[in-house]
């Protein structure tokens, strides 16, 4: 845990944990309905959680649903990058690229990303590369598998264990390519290759990642766990998203990605004002 993030134009102060919102462009986070373009919407919807208080807008382009398929580089680049210039050229605030795209880190970065989120934690080809000459926060995510199997039968010797292994050999490899460590923020991601009981114990045990001395990222909004453990659709996951959001602040979380901005901020206003006066 830091006390702050540099970013090129702009600080996220971590002294108290700070939300991201997540700003999906992919087609099937979008019914088109006529004129109503799926950049205007974008641009509306972090228009809203700017207002709702988030400090860093996620803008994602790769859908890394269980089964989904890849997106080309070209159909990203055009969701992702005419986004990301809309927000940074009509909003002061950071915004970070949720990509796994060497190429598209390269032209994120170009074009004034703040941020580079990876839910593969920068091994694919080229992207040590791509983001090393820059100076802007990056997001090592882990993950066990990969997208379309990675649900099929995860498997840890001790979850908490396996990913603070990963998570120092990135760190290493980071290092090794001239990435300073000042610039690492890391996440355990939740609901990658992980059962319930595995999430579950993940979250209970979170607080763990700080011997690292990163700042700590965790996603745990509408996500399965959630849905499984109260059977709940994936809309109906608001309450045990929030109490998820609290219990990994309280376990030392400094940035909690979500969609539900605004109802994110109420609870963690709640949280704050009870730790302030116990
Ligand atoms: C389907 C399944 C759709 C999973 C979307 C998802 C994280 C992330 C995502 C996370 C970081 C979601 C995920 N999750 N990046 N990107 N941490 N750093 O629920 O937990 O949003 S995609």
């Amino acid at each position: 845990m830091l006390n702050h993030l540099n970013y090129s134009n702009a600080l996220v102060d971590l002294s108290t944990p700070q939300v991201m919102g997540i700003l999906n462009v992919t087609p099937d986070s979008f019914s088109d309905g006529g004129k109503y373009t799926q950049f205007d919407y974008a641009l509306e919807q972090a228009e809203r959680m700017i207002t709702d208080g988030a400090s860093i807008i996620d803008i994602g382009g790769e859908s890394t649903r269980p089964g989904a398929e890849a997106v080309s580089e070209e159909d990203e680049l055009a969701r992702v990058i005419p986004v990301l210039k809309a927000i940074k050229q009509r909003f002061k605030i950071v915004v970070s690229i949720d990509t796994s795209k060497a190429s598209v880190m390269s032209a994120a970065i170009d074009a004034g990303a703040d941020m580079i989120n990876d839910v593969r934690a920068l091994q694919n080809e080229g992207c040590l590369a791509a983001v090393a000459n820059s100076n802007i926060p990056l997001c090592l995510m882990h993950m066990q598998g990969l997208p379309s199997t990675m649900q099929n039968s995860p498997s840890y010797d001790n979850v908490i264990n396996d990913i603070m292994v990963f998570f120092q050999q990135r760190i290493d490899v980071c290092i090794n390519a001239g990435i300073t460590r000042e610039r690492l923020i890391v996440d355990p991601g939740f609901g990658f290759g992980k059962t319930l009981e595995q999430n579950l114990y993940l979250l209970a045990n979170l607080s763990k990642f700080s011997q690292l001395g990163l700042p700590l990222l965790a996603g745990l909004s509408r996500k399965s766990m959630i849905g499984d453990l109260l059977n709940r659709k994936v809309e109906q996951r608001l309450a045990g998203s929030l109490s998820a959001a609290i219990l990994a602040v309280q376990q030392g979380a400094d940035i909690i990605r979500v969609h539900d901005v605004q109802a994110t901020v109420d609870a963690l206003k709640v949280l704050k004002a009870v730790t302030e006066h116990h």
